[in-house]
């Protein structure tokens, strides 16, 4: 297949959302390898294409875009696929979940991964916003798997959209990455209708080429473990 777009990307990073809605979409991309290891984001040329220095890029006819929801509903408005299109009557739902859980849960997520990047190198301040950013994501999946409990077209295994990839990956890393002393504050079994959702997902196509591709293992979602993957590092 002739690549179409060019998919910066590293290991079990966001740009994993993005390849699982390529491969699901089976649309002809190439990877290129952010190189973590060695802050490759911060790299001028890597500037060029998204100045804030976070991955994913993803580059289009149309030139490269960054941010992962707006990827997501780029890609799906273009191929008329992996979302709910505009004019349809569950378009507005579907918005409003997308764009919480791109600028809420996954900001917030973000909090807890890189904690000094908001309240400085103080170890006693990072745990502070850690537990207040827990409290914040339990409520926010208590709200998600009521809505995955409602069924909606569009939060479905069947025909995932981007906002499943999305999801899925989000609650991957709630697994894997808390640090060392908050390990199990995050229950996948207690949110049963994500469970449901995740374990379907893992039966798709896309999961199976992108745990090839990075190295994910066999149970990515409902029972992750650190990615093991052919090149590059997750960070
Ligand atoms: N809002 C961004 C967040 C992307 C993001 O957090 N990327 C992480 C990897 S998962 C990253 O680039 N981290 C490297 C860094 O912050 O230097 C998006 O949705 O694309």
């Amino acid at each position: 297949m002739i690549p179409v777009y060019r998919l910066h990307y590293a290991p079990d990073n966001a740009s994993l959302i993005v390849r699982l809605t390529l491969e699901q979409l089976g649309l002809g991309y190439e990877t290129v390898l952010v190189d973590r290891s060695r802050q490759a984001q911060r790299d001028p040329t890597y500037l060029r294409l998204n100045p804030n220095g976070l991955i994913p890029v993803l580059e289009t006819p149309q030139g490269p875009m960054f941010e992962t929801g707006a990827i997501l509903l780029w890609l799906a408005d273009t191929h008329h696929s992996s979302a709910p299109a505009p004019g349809k009557p569950d378009r507005g739902a579907y918005l409003k979940w997308l764009f919480f859980v791109s600028n809420t849960l996954h900001a917030d997520q973000r909090m807890t991964f890189y904690p000094h990047l908001y309240v400085g190198r103080d170890l006693a301040a990072q745990a502070v916003l850690r537990e207040t950013v827990q409290g914040r994501l339990r409520t926010h999946l208590a709200n998600l798997d009521a809505l995955a409990a409602q069924s909606p077209a569009w939060l479905a295994a069947d025909a995932p959209t981007g906002l499943c990839w999305y999801l899925a990956c989000l609650l991957r890393w709630m697994v894997l990455y808390p640090s060392d002393s908050d390990r199990g504050w995050f229950d996948l079994s207690a949110h049963p209708a994500l469970y449901a959702l995740l374990a379907g997902l893992e039966c798709h196509p896309a999961t199976r080429a992108a745990e090839v591709a990075e190295g994910l293992g066999p149970t990515p979602f409902t029972a992750p473990r650190h990615a093991n993957p052919p090149e590059g590092s997750a960070t």
